[in-house]
């Protein structure tokens, strides 16, 4: 599957971001601004390097080497471009050793570093890499910045000041924390948006899926990534972790464990697919929770990853919907319309593959195999594979997009399912929000939340 993903962006998309694989040629969106960046080449490097496939991996280096330049009139998302560019060139360099992604990743991080420059040092959500000039999403509440952007920054900048020895990567993420650190809670829930002008938070919407999201990740793998030095980081995680089991996890009628969203006082009984990556993060963070609640962690690791499966289960074409309700009779099923779709998304495979590596439990494996029986049934096209606009169609449409997190994802979490454990063990390796492996850093006489001056 990867072999195909890869063979017919090569042939039909080279240096675009994406591939539309039914037109078979380039595709882009605005999170990746208007010029071809690759984004496909250096999402899929990891996954190449992981899988053997060693000649793909060095055209891919090669292109990257020759191609790849950040001197663009082009307004880009911060949080995209770190997590898959970033975190790609990052984890390509750790596993191969080649200096160019290092050298790269550092070039793009210096792009992106004047989207700091607000009057409260949360960043804007995008940024003009030649002119440096930010902004905000038009959508987002009364002029904010995301949670799950601004949140989502600090594996990847940790590790670039680590590999330049130069601190301002880190001051800047840290500075965040700080911050958010400082702001009273509703019910002890972080909302979704923040005003980068104001310092204050926008609609009291609380999401552990969209726009919310890799922040709670990223709390918990600070802490991982920094050997479990980074307390500070954990005890943020755990304290968010319980004001969402309070408010938002609940049963429904069917006894299915599900994460709703919190929208202005008012439970919302709704799930994204995107909310699924929740089963794997309850699962990685059991093993060192407040009050040795490593069973219970585990446990809603479980019933989260169970629920995820039965999203699947109760489609037509046994893929996901982007969104499910628990409410008047329904249960893990879409009702909109425009919530019928499946993209290629990794979340739920995430969770199986996390599920598998602490349990051991076989049901991990065959749920993740009939996920790619079902992907290779109806996403693959001859030119790649697509989305799908309605899971419970039996004669679905296609989307015609081969997103760049099928390759960095959903592919790579699938081949680790069917691996051994040994192969980029949960102890030596922390995974960015996009499936980008990072190492644990072991910091001999340092604390990453109180010393930057590590090298
Ligand atoms: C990916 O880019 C990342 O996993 C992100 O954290 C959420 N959305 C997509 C995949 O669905």
């Amino acid at each position: 599957m990867m072999k195909h993903a890869w063979d017919n962006y090569r042939q039909y998309g080279w240096g675009h971001n994406e591939l539309k694989p039914i037109a078979r040629k380039g595709h882009s969106t605005n999170i990746f601004g208007n010029s071809q960046m690759g984004a496909t080449i250096v999402d899929a490097l990891d996954t190449l390097y992981i899988m053997g496939l060693h000649d793909e991996f060095r055209e891919g280096q090669e292109w990257i080497d020759k191609n790849l330049d950040f001197s663009v009139n082009s307004e880009v998302s911060v949080f995209e471009v770190n997590i898959r560019f970033i975190g790609g060139l990052l984890a390509a360099y750790y596993l191969s050793g080649q200096e160019v992604f290092k050298i790269k990743a550092v070039q793009l991080a210096g792009k992106l570093l004047p989207a700091f420059n607000t009057p409260t040092g949360i960043p804007w959500a995008m940024v003009n890499l030649k002119s440096g000039v930010g902004r905000n999403w038009g959508w987002a509440s009364a002029g904010s910045s995301i949670l799950a952007e601004f949140g989502t920054l600090h594996m990847e900048f940790v590790h670039l000041s680590y590999l330049t020895g130069d601190p301002v990567y880190y001051n800047k993420v840290m500075h965040i924390r700080k911050l958010l650190q400082k702001m009273d809670r509703p019910n002890g829930l972080y909302p979704n948006y923040l005003n980068p002008r104001t310092g204050r938070w926008g609609q009291h919407h609380t999401s552990v899926g969209g726009l919310g999201d890799s922040f709670y990740e990223y709390l918990l793998k600070a802490w991982l990534m920094s050997d479990k030095t980074d307390t500070e980081a954990r005890k943020m995680y755990d304290d968010a972790i319980e004001a969402i089991e309070k408010h938002l996890i609940r049963k429904s009628n069917g006894g299915l464990t599900f994460i709703g969203e919190w929208k202005n006082g008012h439970l919302e009984r709704k799930m994204g697919h995107l909310t699924c990556f929740a089963g794997g993060m309850f699962a990685l963070g059991a093993d060192g929770s407040r009050d040795d609640k490593a069973g219970h962690y585990l446990q809603l690791g479980a019933e989260i990853a169970h629920t995820c499966h039965e999203s699947y289960d109760r489609t037509t074409l046994k893929l996901g919907p982007e969104a499910f309700k628990f409410d008047g009779g329904v249960e893990a099923v879409a009702v909109r319309q425009n919530e019928k779709y499946y993209i290629l998304r990794p979340e739920v495979i995430e969770t199986y593959w996390y599920m598998w590596r602490f349990t051991h439990d076989p049901k991990y494996r065959q749920w993740g195999w009939e996920a790619t029986q079902a992907i290779d049934k109806y996403c693959r096209v001859s030119g790649g594979f697509s989305g799908v606009k309605d899971v419970y169609s039996s004669s679905p449409t296609y989307d015609d997009v081969q997103q760049s997190f099928f390759l960095a994802e959903t592919l790579k979490y699938l081949y680790l399912l069917f691996s051994n454990d040994d192969l980029l063990p949960l102890d030596n390796w922390v995974f960015n929000t996009e499936a980008h492996p990072l190492p644990v850093l072991h910091l001999a006489n340092t604390t990453l939340s109180g010393n930057p001056a590590y090298r």
